[in-house]
């Protein structure tokens, strides 16, 4: 069963999404895709948002470029966690997305990425899921100390390659 929904606004944004949905299944974690505008398709928006948490979804992770209302207008019609995701697409290269996901009046909150922050969305989608689930847990905790011990051994290789010119 799904626990995360990942809304794009486009099939254009899923080369950003595809990392965070690999990041998801890496860690056990099962996502549903749906490409659909919140004004090119404002009913299947708003259908999917409606009906998401009956579904056993859990968190929804929502990508779009411009003036990106996706995440806001989904988080409008349901009270599970948002987190949008702004797309570098168009003139402003996913300023004015960063703009609009961050900038929700108060009252209806998204959780806001950088831009083009697609496998953040999905680590942050994880430790909202690791609160109740301790398998998610313990494969973040896994996940961190990977990263870590990757960060330590690129040092001792760069320090190896700067003492070896001496
Ligand atoms: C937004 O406009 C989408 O989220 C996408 O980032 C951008 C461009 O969409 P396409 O013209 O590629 O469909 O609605």
């Amino acid at each position: 069963m799904a626990l995360v929904g990942i809304v794009l606004g486009s099939d254009s944004d899923w080369p950003v999404m595809e990392s965070g949905f690999q990041l998801l299944k890496d860690n056990g974690v099962e996502a549903e895709i749906l490409v659909a505008s919140a004004h090119r398709t404002p009913d299947v928006v708003r259908e999917f948002a409606v009906s998401a948490k009956a579904k056993g979804i859990e968190v929804i992770i929502a990508a779009a470029g411009g003036a990106a209302h996706l995440p806001g207008v989904i988080a409008a019609h349901t009270t599970l966690p948002v987190v949008g995701v702004p797309i570098a697409s168009g003139a402003l290269k996913g300023t004015d997305a960063l703009l609009s996901i961050a900038q929700m009046p108060s009252g209806v909150p998204v959780a806001t990425m950088a831009i083009d922050g697609g496998k953040n969305a999905a680590l942050y989608a994880l430790s909202i899921l690791a609160l109740k689930y301790e398998s998610i847990a313990k494969s973040l905790d896994f996940f961190r100390k990977e990263q870590s011990e990757a960060v330590r051994h690129k040092n001792v290789a760069l320090q190896n390659k700067i003492n070896s010119k001496r």
